[in-house]
């Protein structure tokens, strides 16, 4: 094959997001558009990330997937790129990406130092829907904001890209290594099954043996939805062959280019069939609901966990994880060397810090910061409340990790009362006892989604300005409920990365109540048309007896002050949210 030299110009709003750049299929498939994103990346790199490189390329199947691969093979190819390494049908999720950057070796020895993962997470999926892409790197997590402002910065003044044209298609539903020779030497193409590296390494943290016999118990009950998700290739295996479920418990879980055209989004409102099946909702069905359900999003990095006609809030998940790791999760047997959260998710993992004394961290929202604590060895289990939770074992939240913490938990807990005889704990009982032990957080989180850009712009302007008068803000919550205690301390929430001292500021405006509540408002940074507003909203309630009030009615104080405050409906027309979870 031959490299050949492209004349292109910039595209505008090449920006990558919280977590990459997410546009409309539509908008990818103009001339150009992601040969120009993916040639910027490459020229945001080092050279030795490039030249002589294995680079990883899939995602989670979604419409033009299998387009973008075959255009960034051979832009690859021209770059001088060594190998790149594919998941068969260009299927990975996003952590098996992570563990195959960090742990996969090739037939000749070969390492990979990034890839290129294809998805826009959660949203939908088709012709006219989204699409997107993002870089990660050597450590298997995203590009920090160094990179994908650079990246950016290249997209603004691209003039000229790469690419070996005349390289034919390579099939990438069939396992195997096809090799090319280029002018500048040989390129091969690597297409290989990933659930095989990805179960590995579940093997190697969980001890799954006492989950089998948790599966194998007549009282337990299960099901995983993937919403058609990629993450139904790694349920199969890991489920089914090795732990023992039956197959009938598992639902969408065949990989498809249009999520069946819904949101693959596992939270109440989308994952419509696992909710019902475990009993909530309203249209549940009929029948005893099973013990535990599941659901991972389109790339399997999100995560819901549900109990039998029970809801685990995702700031909840990863505190309870992290108070039960050390005795039902061999990896961390030896201790926990830290845990984090995102600024918007609840306080519920700062007071299983303080019980533990573990070192805590608050970061901004999206995966990339937790990266660096771990690599630094700071940190071992994180979380977010968007449905993320996660571990050092990869450098991304990691849905299927998830659903085996809890299977870890409810093993250990049953560990005595699996023959059938015994009642068994519940999700429920166990999510119920640390509320009892720490407290409960209630939490809920509005999102205005599609809001007109300069509108959610000017809110947010109002709110960082309001902030800075606490006096002024407490008249006006006075005005508004007598029954909500005062605001103690409001900001800008700004980032000092504490290993590499980089700054990130403009991160959501906080309202720090004097009970322990927390107002948040931030700027979507996923979203593909127009601007998402998210409002984050928090109550500590400690007092045991008070523990097991509906969430949105404990919360309903807060909600009308949050709204009233910010002055949504005015701002931005909307008198409800698209989405509340
Ligand atoms: C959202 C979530 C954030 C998450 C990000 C990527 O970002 O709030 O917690 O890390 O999505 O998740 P934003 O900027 O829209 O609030 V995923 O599964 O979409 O890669
Ligand atoms: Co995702």
């Amino acid at each position: 094959f031959k490299a050949s030299r492209k004349e292109t110009s910039p595209f505008d709003g090449q920006k990558p997001g919280t977590s990459g750049l997410r546009k409309k299929v539509t908008v990818f498939q103009q001339p150009n558009y992601l040969e120009n994103f993916v040639q910027s990346t490459f020229n945001a790199l080092s050279a030795d990330k490039v030249i002589g490189a294995t680079l990883v390329v899939s995602g989670d199947g979604r419409y033009f997937s299998k387009d973008a691969i075959q255009v960034i093979i051979k832009m690859a190819a021209a770059n001088g790129v060594r190998r790149v390494w594919v998941g068969q049908n260009g299927l990975m999720s996003t952590p098996a990406v992570s563990a195959v950057i960090r742990e996969r070796v090739g037939a000749d020895g070969s390492k990979s130092t990034g890839a290129f993962i294809l998805t826009a997470s959660h949203n939908p999926g088709g012709p006219h829907e989204d699409f997107g892409i993002k870089y990660n790197m050597e450590n298997g997590g995203p590009a920090p904001e160094a990179i994908t402002d650079k990246i950016y910065a290249n997209t603004t003044s691209i003039n000229e890209y790469f690419i070996a044209a005349d390289l034919p298609d390579v099939d990438i539903s069939v396992v195997g290594i096809t090799t090319f020779e280029g002018h500048e030497g040989q390129f091969d193409v690597d297409v290989f099954d990933s659930t095989g590296d990805y179960v590995t390494l579940m093997k190697s943290i969980f001890d799954f043996m006492s989950i089998q016999k948790l599966f194998g118990s007549p009282n337990f009950t299960f099901c995983f939805d993937a919403l058609h998700g990629v993450g139904g290739i790694y349920a199969k295996r890991i489920f089914v062959e090795e732990l023992g479920a039956h197959e009938g418990s598992l639902i969408n879980c065949t990989p498809k280019e249009d999520f069946g055209g819904g949101h693959p989004d596992p939270n109440l409102t989308y994952a419509k069939e696992l909710v019902s099946r475990m009993g909530l909702g309203k249209e549940s069905s009929q029948g005893e609901p099973p013990e535990f359900g599941a659901a991972a999003d389109g790339d399997a990095d999100r995560n819901m966990v549900l109990g039998k006609r029970f809801f685990v809030t995702p700031s909840d998940s990863v505190a309870i994880i992290a108070a039960n790791a050390v005795q039902s999760i061999p990896y961390f047997s030896l201790g926990l060397k830290g845990v984090a959260r995102s600024m918007p998710t609840s306080a519920a993992l700062d007071v299983v810090a303080k019980h533990l004394n573990l070192k805590f961290f608050e970061v901004p929202t999206g995966w990339k910061f937790f990266g660096n604590l771990m690599d630094a060895g700071l940190c071992s289990i994180c979380g977010e409340e968007s449905f993320g939770t996660g571990s050092d074992h990869i450098r991304e939240k990691d849905g299927i990790w998830a659903v085996l913490a809890w299977l870890s938990i409810l093993a250990f807990k049953n560990k005595d009362n699996l023959n059938g005889g015994e009642k068994l704990v519940t999700v429920e009982d166990i999510v119920r006892q640390h509320w009892t032990t720490y407290g409960r957080h209630y939490y809920t989180r509005y999102d205005y989604e599609n809001v007109d850009a300069g509108a959610a712009k000017e809110l947010m302007s109002y709110l960082v300005k309001l902030q800075s008068s606490l006096p002024d803000v407490n008249k006006i919550i006075n005005g508004i409920r007598s029954d909500v205690s005062n605001v103690v301390e409001a900001d800008e929430f700004e980032y000092k990365d504490p290993v590499d001292g980089s700054i990130s500021k403009h991160q959501g405006v906080r309202y720090l109540f004097e009970d322990g509540s927390r107002l948040v408002f931030r700027l979507s940074g996923t979203g593909s048309v127009g601007a998402t507003i998210r409002l984050y909203i928090e109550q500590y309630e400690k007092d045991p007896s008070k523990t097991g009030r509906d969430s949105q009615d404990a919360l309903a104080p807060l909600v009308e002050v949050a709204l009233k405050l910010s002055k949504m409906q005015e701002f931005t027309g909307r008198s409800a949210p698209t989405v509340i979870t």
